[in-house]
């Protein structure tokens, strides 16, 4: 999309878009800004987070053992994340190999890339979720019938000499720190995925080769503080697309829904974890024994949280459907294939803030 800019000197930028209906563009710093919530930005009441919600009791999953292999140990970490993924969708991980530095880096390139001045970010700025380098507002800026608390910054990572050189080069140290923890995020990624086919009874190489070679998106949010918490969102109710995503935060936020009750509940910050959510995708390959994850960003009047997203996939083209050893009689065959470049479609098509979701569209009717 060619958007013509205009840097007013109010507050909100506005933007024109090829319809030539003009809107606002709320970066961080705007957000930041502001004593209330703009009506654009306001949620309707059902969508809005649960005043009270409780902690999400969801499981922990210690992976110190998992490189060991042919352990007992070992044999238990996999049977953990098979019971975490069948019942929730979503862990919680420590001992999971990635220094503390890392991470450290990875979060505070992310606080200062947030920073920089809106013209500096906005020369990433794209509503086209095919673009393998994209800066947002919300999930697509002009577009959104309300926007979303939150900045995004989203890069291809895999092959990473690929795509490092499009990310940003500001601020200076960005390409660096972020590259780091994208390099070990996406071994850890591979890692996990063994772990979940193995669990699945598939062995641990089943899917290697294509996640080896597969997509890697990195997705930075920034919600800045929200003066009205309770009546807007960092991002709406949605499941992630990919097979696995892992999340690196700098402080709570994330709420979950759990599949049996629908009840949302908050996860709690562990310092040094990370979290694993069970995609779309992972859905499909478990021929629905494993859910993928509804969760949405909750906001907080205080302070900026960050999240660093990782999601893992196979490559563009390649079909993702359920494993033929998990289809039988009594479970058939419950998805339709579909390649990372049909979410695009779908995503380019499609508003999650409305509530529609690709794994629906997958689902084929008993
Ligand atoms: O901020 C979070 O914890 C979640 C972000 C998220 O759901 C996403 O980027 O898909
Ligand atoms: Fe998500």
């Amino acid at each position: 999309m060619s958007c013509s800019i205009s840097f007013s000197k109010t507050l909100i930028t506005s933007i024109e878009s090829p319809s030539s209906t003009t809107f606002c563009i709320l970066s961080s710093a705007h957000k930041q800004s502001l004593s209330y919530v703009l009506d654009c930005c306001v949620v309707p009441a059902p969508q809005r987070k649960s005043l009270h919600s409780e902690a999400a009791k969801v499981p922990v999953v210690d992976l110190a053992e998992l490189r060991s292999q042919g352990s007992a140990q070992r044999s238990v970490v996999i049977e953990d994340i098979r019971n975490a993924c069948q019942r929730f969708g979503f862990f919680q991980i420590v001992n999971h190999g990635i220094c503390q530095s890392v991470l450290d880096g990875a979060l505070s390139s992310a606080f200062d890339f947030f920073k920089l001045p809106t013209g500096e970010k906005m020369k990433f700025m794209s509503n086209d979720v095919r673009k393998p380098v994209r800066y947002a507002t919300t999930l697509k800026d002009g577009i959104d019938k309300v926007q979303f608390w939150r900045d995004l910054l989203k890069h291809y990572a895999n092959p990473l000499e690929d795509w490092i050189d499009a990310w940003p080069a500001n601020p200076p140290s960005y390409r660096e720190k972020m590259g780091n923890y994208s390099t070990e995020v996406r071994k850890l990624g591979l890692d996990l995925m063994g772990a979940i086919t193995e669990g699945l009874g598939l062995g641990s190489t089943y899917l290697s080769d294509k996640m080896d070679k597969g997509m890697q998106v990195m997705a930075v949010n920034c919600y800045p503080p929200c003066p009205e918490p309770d009546i807007s969102l960092g991002l709406p109710p949605h499941s992630n697309y990919s097979c696995l995503t892992i999340v690196l935060q700098s402080s709570r936020g994330l709420e979950i829904m759990d599949k049996d009750d629908g009840e949302w509940g908050a996860v709690e910050q562990l310092q040094g974890a990370l979290q694993v959510h069970a995609g779309d995708h992972l859905e499909v390959l478990s021929n629905g024994f494993y859910k993928s994850v509804v969760h949405r960003a909750s906001l907080n009047p205080d302070r900026t949280r960050i999240s660093i997203v990782s999601l893992q996939s196979l490559g563009m083209d390649e079909l993702m459907k359920p494993a033929k050893e998990l289809v039988d009689e009594r479970h058939p065959k419950g998805y339709k294939e579909s390649s990372f470049r049909d979410v695009l479609d779908f995503l380019s098509k499609n508003d999650i803030g409305e509530g529609k979701s690709f794994i629906n569209t997958l689902k084929m009717k008993g």
